[in-house]
C-alpha cells in the first residue's frame, strides 16, 4: 500500500519499440506470446534491471534475443518480473504467460463476460494480460493475431486494421491479425471474442476516407444498435466541424460486454462498452439511457484524438484527457441538442456529486499529487471539475483562442504522452498570456466560495461590485492562493433590460470580469438606477457563489434574467433557500408559507411560457434534491427534515398549481408516437416533471395520475413506477410485479426494477433492499445490477441510506465488504458513498464512524483500504 507522488516522475528506463502478441484464447487458460522490440532509453542511466510488471500470471518462458533464460537470470515478485542484465543495443524479448479469463472476477486485465472474452486494460489492467512495462508513457506499436475456437468464438477482434484471417489447417480453430499502427500505450490495448452479432455502417471523413463502422453485440440484439450508430456518426462529424478532428484508421468498433465495471472504454480503434450505453429500443429504454448512450458514445470517440493520438505521460494527468474529453462531449450534446438545458445538467450534476467530494475526506485536485490506488481517482474531481477548468480556459481566452490552441497542442504533441503543462502552455502561446495563476485549477483542491455583493450609489450613478474569494482548506492543503475566476455578470434594470456594463471607461460587451485577487472590486458607470445583479451567469466557473440577494431580487431574476442559466438558477435558489431554512429548523412550515406559493406562481408562469423549450421548462419545475439540500446545509443534517422539507415544498407547489400542472400533463405532446430525439424526450420531461409535483399532493389526481400500465414507452413507465413505488399500497406491488413479468429476461429493463425499489423512499427501504439482495436474478457479480441495486440505494436514496439507526450504512458496508474480495474497484467505488459522513447530525454520524471504523479493521483491497482510511481522516 504504497503512496505515489506526481513528484518523483521519471521516465522508463527501457522502451518498447514494437508488440507482437500471439493469443490463444481459452476460458481457463488462455497462452499469451509476446515478443518485444526494445532498446534502453537513452535519457536515462545505462545498465539498468529491466522490470516488467505482471499481476496473477503463470510464466512460461522468458527469452531474450532468441535464447531462454533461466531461473536465475529473472527475479519473479508479486507484481514483477525482473531481467537484471539485458544488452545496451536494442534486444528482443519473449514472454509466454498463462492467464484465467474465468477465474478473473476484477474485470481487469482478459475476462470472460457470459462466455465472450473482452478486455479492461485502463490503468493497470494490461499486467494481468502478459508481463510489460505498463505505464502510460510508454509508447508501442502492436501486431495481434488472436487464436480460439471457431464454434464458440467465432469473431475475433483487436485494435487497428484487419490484415490477415483464416482457420488454423487440421484444426477447429481460427484466427485473426490485427495491427495498429498508432503507437499507443498498453492501457488503450483491447481484444475481443465471442459469439456475437454486428451492424454495420460506414463513415466519409472530410478529407473522403471511408470507415467501416461496426457494432458487436449479442445475437438477438441488433436491433437496439440503432442509437449508438447514429450517435456515433454524429460525434464523428461534430469533431471535424467544431475541432478539425478526423478519425484516422479504416476501421472504428464498438463492442457491448453484459460485465463492466464502468461506462466504456476508448481502445485505439476498437472502444468496449457497458451494453447499457449502447444498446436501446423505445420500449426498453429511457430518454435518460438514449441521452447517456448519445453522450457517452461520443465520449469514447472524441478519445481517438485526446487520449489516444496524445495520451498521458503518467496518471496523474489523467485530467488531461479526461477533463478535455469531458468538455469536448458537454460541447457536442450542447450542440445536438438544447444547449442551456445541457449547462444546467452538467452544473447539476457538478453539484452534485463533485461539490461534496471537494468538500470531504477525499477531496483531491484535478491533478491529484498523490495516490495509493489510480483507480480510485476516477473521480467526478478529474472528469467533471477537470471540464469545467478547460471551459473556463475557452471562456477566459475565447472560443477562436481556444480552438488555436488546441491545434497548437496536437500540432506539439501528436503521438507523444504529455502533460497538463503542455495542454496550458499550448493554450498560453497561443494567447499571449500568462496562465501562471490558472494553473491553481489543477493544482489546489475545495471549491471556491465566492461572495459578491453590490453598492448602488445614487448620485456617482456608479454600482460597485465587491468580490472575495476563499478557497476552503482541504486534506493536505491547509492553505491556498487565490485562483484565476472568470466571472460572467449582466446588471438588470428594473424593467429587465440589460445595462451596458461600463467598467475603466469602456462597454465590456461579454459581462466577463476576471477574478484575481481575494478582495475586488469592479466599479460600474452610468447606471441610472439600482440594478440586479446577475452573477456567475453560464455558471462560469465551478466556484459556490453566495450573495446579497434577498427574495424579491432573486424573484425578479426568476422572470427577467435573459442568462437562462441564471434564470433557472434563481428558482433553485429561491427554492433551496426555503428548504434549507426548513430543514435546518426541523419546520416545514418554513417551506409552505407565502413564499413557497410565489415560487409555485413563478414555476407555473415558466411552465406555461411556450418561447421557452419544454426541456428547459422540465428543468425549470424540478426543485432541489435532497443532497442539494444536504451540501447547502453542510452541517449537522438530518436527512429525514431534508426530506420532510421537500416533500412539503413538493405537495405546496403541487397543491397551488394543480390545474397548470395537470394541463401539461394531459396535453403536452402525448399523441405523437416515440421517438427518442431531443424535442420529443423534452416534451415527456416536462410532463413528467409536473406529474412529480402533482404526485406530491397525495390527492387523488396526484399519484393515481402515474398510469404506469397505460406507459407506451420506458420512460413514462418508468416514471410512473417510481412515483408508484413510494407508496405503500397494492398499486405499488401490482406495478411493480407487472414490470417484472414483463421484463425479468431483460437484464437491463430489469436493472430499473431493483434501482427504483432502491431508490424509493420509505421507511422500509433498508429492507426492501435486504429482501432484493437475495432475489434469485439479484448477483454481486454483475457490477451494473450492483449498481442498480446498492449504487442506488447508497448514492440516490438518502433517507434511507441514512436511516438515523444506521442500518443503511451497516447494509452498504457488509455488502462492499464481500464485493472487495473478488472486485475490488467495484467496491471501493461503492463506498465512497460515506464521503459525506461528517456532514451529518451527530447520531448518524456516530453510526457511519462505526461502519467506517469496522471496515478499517478487515482485510481489504488496496482500493478500498485508501477509500475507507481517507474517509476516516
Ligand atoms: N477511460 C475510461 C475509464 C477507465 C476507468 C478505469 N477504472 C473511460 C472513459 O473515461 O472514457
Ligand atoms: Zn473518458
Amino acid at each position: 500500500r504504497q503512496t505515489k507522488f506526481l513528484r518523483n516522475y521519471a521516465p522508463p528506463a527501457y522502451l518498447i519499440e514494437e508488440v507482437a502478441l500471439d493469443v490463444h484464447l481459452a476460458p481457463k487458460n488462455a497462452r499469451i506470446a509476446s515478443k518485444l522490440r526494445m532498446r534502453p532509453n537513452p535519457k536515462m542511466a545505462p545498465g539498468q534491471p529491466l522490470v516488467l510488471d505482471g499481476e496473477d500470471l503463470a510464466l512460461e518462458r522468458v527469452a531474450l534475443d532468441g535464447k531462454d533464460l533461466s531461473p536465475g537470470d529473472y527475479a519473479l515478485s508479486d507484481g514483477s518480473l525482473t531481467i537484471n542484465s539485458v544488452p545496451a543495443q536494442p534486444f528482443t524479448l519473449e514472454i509466454v504467460t498463462l492467464c484465467d479469463p474465468e477465474a478473473n472476477t476484477e474485470l481487469s486485465g482478459l475476462y470472460r463476460s457470459r462466455g465472450t472474452y473482452c478486455t479492461q486494460c485502463e490503468p493497470e489492467g494490461f499486467r494481468r494480460i502478459t508481463y510489460f512495462i505498463d505505464r502510460p508513457d510508454a509508447l508501442a506499436v502492436y501486431t495481434v493475431r488472436i487464436e480460439a475456437d471457431r464454434a464458440t468464438t467465432p469473431v475475433l477482434l483487436s485494435n487497428g486494421n484487419l490484415i490477415e484471417q483464416g482457420d488454423v489447417a487440421g484444426t477447429d480453430r481460427h484466427f485473426a491479425v490485427w495491427h495498429d499502427p498508432f503507437p499507443k500505450p498498453s492501457y488503450l490495448f483491447a481484444l475481443v471474442g465471442g459469439d456475437l452479432a454486428s451492424v454495420h455502417d460506414s463513415f466519409t471523413t472530410a478529407s473522403g476516407r471511408k470507415v467501416a463502422l461496426g457494432i458487436y453485440v449479442k445475437p438477438g440484439k441488433e436491433d437496439r444498435c440503432g442509437w449508438a450508430m447514429e450517435s456515433l456518426k454524429r460525434a464523428m462529424r461534430w469533431d471535424e466541424e467544431r475541432f478539425g478532428l478526423e478519425y484516422d484508421l479504416d476501421v472504428f468498433n464498438i463492442v457491448a460486454v453484459s460485465d463492466f465495471n464502468m461506462g466504456a472504454m476508448e481502445n485505439k480503434g476498437l472502444n468496449i462498452f457497458n451494453d447499457k450505453l449502447v444498446l436501446a429500443r423505445p420500449d426498453t429504454a429511457s430518454d435518460a439511457d438514449y441521452h447517456s448512450i448519445e453522450s457517452v458514445i461520443a465520449h469514447e470517440y472524441f478519445h481517438n484524438w485526446t487520449g489516444d493520438r496524445v495520451t498521458c505521460r503518467d496518471w496523474f494527468q489523467l485530467c488531461l484527457k479526461e477533463g478535455l474529453t469531458v468538455f469536448r462531449d458537454q460541447e457536442f450534446t450542447s450542440d445536438v441538442r438544447t444547449g442551456p438545458v445541457e449547462r444546467i445538467i452538467d452544473a447539476r450534476m457538478l453539484k452534485t456529486h463533485q461539490y461534496p467530494e471537494d468538500a470531504g475526506p477525499l477531496a483531491h485536485p484535478v491533478r491529484p499529487a498523490s495516490y495509493i490506488e489510480i483507480n480510485n481517482f476516477y473521480t467526478s474531481t478529474v472528469y467533471e471539475k477537470g471540464a469545467e477548468v478547460c471551459r473556463m480556459l475557452q471562456t477566459l481566452l475565447g472560443a477562436r483562442p481556444f480552438r488555436k490552441g488546441l491545434d497548437l497542442y496536437f500540432e506539439r504533441h501528436d503521438g507523444e504522452a504529455a502533460t497538463v503543462e503542455n495542454f496550458v502552455d499550448a493554450m498560453a502561446d497561443v494567447s499571449g498570456r500568462d496562465l501562471t495563476q490558472f494553473m491553481l485549477w489543477y493544482t489546489q483542491s475545495g471549491t471556491p466560495e465566492l461572495a459578491c455583493s453590490l453598492d448602488y450609489d445614487p448620485h456617482a450613478k456608479t454600482a460597485k461590485l465587491h468580490v472575495s474569494q476563499v478557497v476552503p482548506p482541504t486534506p493536505g492543503q491547509t492553505s491556498k492562493e487565490p485562483m484565476l475566476i472568470p466571472l460572467k455578470v449582466g446588471l438588470i434594470g428594473a424593467n429587465g433590460d440589460e445595462l451596458p456594463l461600463k467598467l475603466n471607461g469602456e462597454i465590456l460587451t461579454d459581462g466577463l470580469l476576471e477574478v484575481t485577487d481575494r478582495e475586488q472590486v469592479f466599479e460600474f458607470h452610468d447606471v441610472p438606477a439600482p440594478p440586479t445583479p446577475s452573477l456567475l451567469r453560464d455558471f462560469s466557473a465551478p466556484v459556490r457563489l453566495t450573495t446579497s440577494l434577498d427574495a424579491n431580487q432573486i424573484e425578479f431574476l426568476m422572470m427577467h434574467d435573459s442568462d437562462p442559466f441564471n434564470r433557472w438558477q434563481a428558482t433553485q435558489t429561491y427554492a433551496g433557500n426555503l428548504l434549507t431554512a426548513a430543514a435546518r429548523e426541523g419546520d416545514v412550515g418554513r417551506a409552505t408559507g407565502k413564499e413557497a406559493v410565489r415560487l409555485a406562481q413563478a414555476l407555473a408562469t415558466a411552465a406555461r411560457d411556450d418561447t421557452l423549450r419544454p426541456a428547459y421548462r422540465a428543468e425549470t419545475l424540478k426543485l432541489p434534491s435532497e443532497s442539494d439540500i444536504a451540501r447547502e446545509l453542510a452541517r449537522n443534517v438530518d436527512t429525514d427534515a431534508v426530506h420532510a422539507a421537500r416533500e412539503a415544498l413538493r405537495a405546496k407547489i403541487g397543491g397551488s398549481i394543480g390545474d397548470t400542472l395537470a394541463a401539461l400533463y394531459d396535453t403536452a405532446g402525448t399523441d405523437a408516437p416515440f421517438s427518442p430525439d431531443p424535442q420529443s424526450a423534452g416534451l415527456r420531461a416536462l410532463r413528467l416533471a409536473a406529474l412529480d409535483l402533482l404526485a406530491a399532493t397525495k390527492a387523488p389526481g396526484g399519484a393515481r395520475r402515474a398510469h404506469y400500465r397505460e406507459a407506451s414507452n420506458m420512460t413514462d413507465a418508468i416514471m410512473a413506477l417510481s412515483i408508484l413505488s413510494q407508496l405503500q399500497s397494492p398499486v405499488r406491488d401490482d406495478a411493480l410485479a407487472h414490470f417484472y413479468a414483463r421484463w425479468e429476461d431483460e437484464p437491463l429493463v430489469l436493472d430499473k426494477w431493483f434501482a427504483v425499489q432502491a431508490r424509493a423512499t420509505r421507511p422500509d427501504s433498508v429492507e426492501t433492499v435486504r429482501a432484493l439482495l437475495t432475489h434469485p436474478k439479484f448477483s454481486l457479480k454483475n457490477p451494473n445490477r450492483v449498481r442498480a441495486l446498492i449504487g442506488s440505494f447508497a448514492q440516490a436514496n438518502p433517507s434511507g441510506f441514512n436511516r438515523a439507526d444506521g442500518a443503511g450504512y451497516a447494509l452498504l458496508a457488509g455488502q462492499a465488504l464481500e464485493i472487495d474480495r473478488f472486485n475490488p474497484h467495484v467496491a471501493a467505488r461503492l463506498l465512497g458513498a460515506f464521503e459525506s459522513w461528517r456532514t451529518l447530525e451527530p447520531g448518524r454520524q456516530r453510526h457511519a464512524k462505526a461502519a467506517l471504523e469496522d471496515l478499517a479493521g478487515q482485510s481489504l483491497s488496496t482500493d478500498s483500504y485508501e477509500i475507507v482510511t481517507k474517509t476516516l481522516g
